[in-house]
């Protein structure tokens, strides 16, 4: 850390769906810290975008996950964060592999906690870039 943010990241955001429900926690990390989004982190160099959904929401909260499909990607320039930083985000759908299986906060450092929420009650402040999602009109049920 330390450095300036000189060039644009990628991220990948997985929005789970479980029935009319997705998964959102509130994050700790120091970009959007108390806000709340879906799971997910930095794209790692030669991965595709299925296996980096797969493996941050396996680490993120012990889930197993299918049926990845593309959503949409968003361009946010966070200027009024601690650190400011340029992110391309990647969003994907996914649903649980084993319905019955119960997400763990595998990373209690970076997220306070997982739960479902219906995306007509979603959890607020939001993660900015979601938050630019759900006020376009963006729903991963439509
Ligand atoms: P990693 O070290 O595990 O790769 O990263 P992370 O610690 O899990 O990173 P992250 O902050 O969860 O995700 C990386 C970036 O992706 C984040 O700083 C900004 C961007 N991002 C969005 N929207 C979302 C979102 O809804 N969820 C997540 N997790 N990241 C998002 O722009
Ligand atoms: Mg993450
Ligand atoms: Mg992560």
């Amino acid at each position: 850390g330390g450095g300036a943010a000189a060039e644009p990241k990628v991220g990948l955001g997985v929005v789970v769906v479980k029935g009319e429900t997705v998964l959102m926690g509130r994050r700790r990390s120091s970009i959007g810290a108390s806000t709340f989004a879906v799971p997910g982190g930095h794209l790692e160099f030669g991965e595709s975008f299925e296996d980096c959904a797969k493996r941050e929401v396996k680490e993120e909260t012990g889930l197993d996950i299918e049926k990845i499909e593309f959503l949409t990607a968003t361009n946010t320039v966070f200027l009024d964060e601690p650190r400011p930083a340029h992110y391309v985000t990647i969003f994907v759908r996914a649903v649980l592999a084993n319905p019955q299986q119960e997400a763990q906060n595998l990373e209690p450092e970076k997220c306070d906690g997982w739960s479902w929420y219906g995306w007509n009650d979603l959890p607020k402040p939001l993660f900015r870039p979601l938050e630019t999602l759900v006020e376009s009109g963006f729903s991963p049920f439509k």
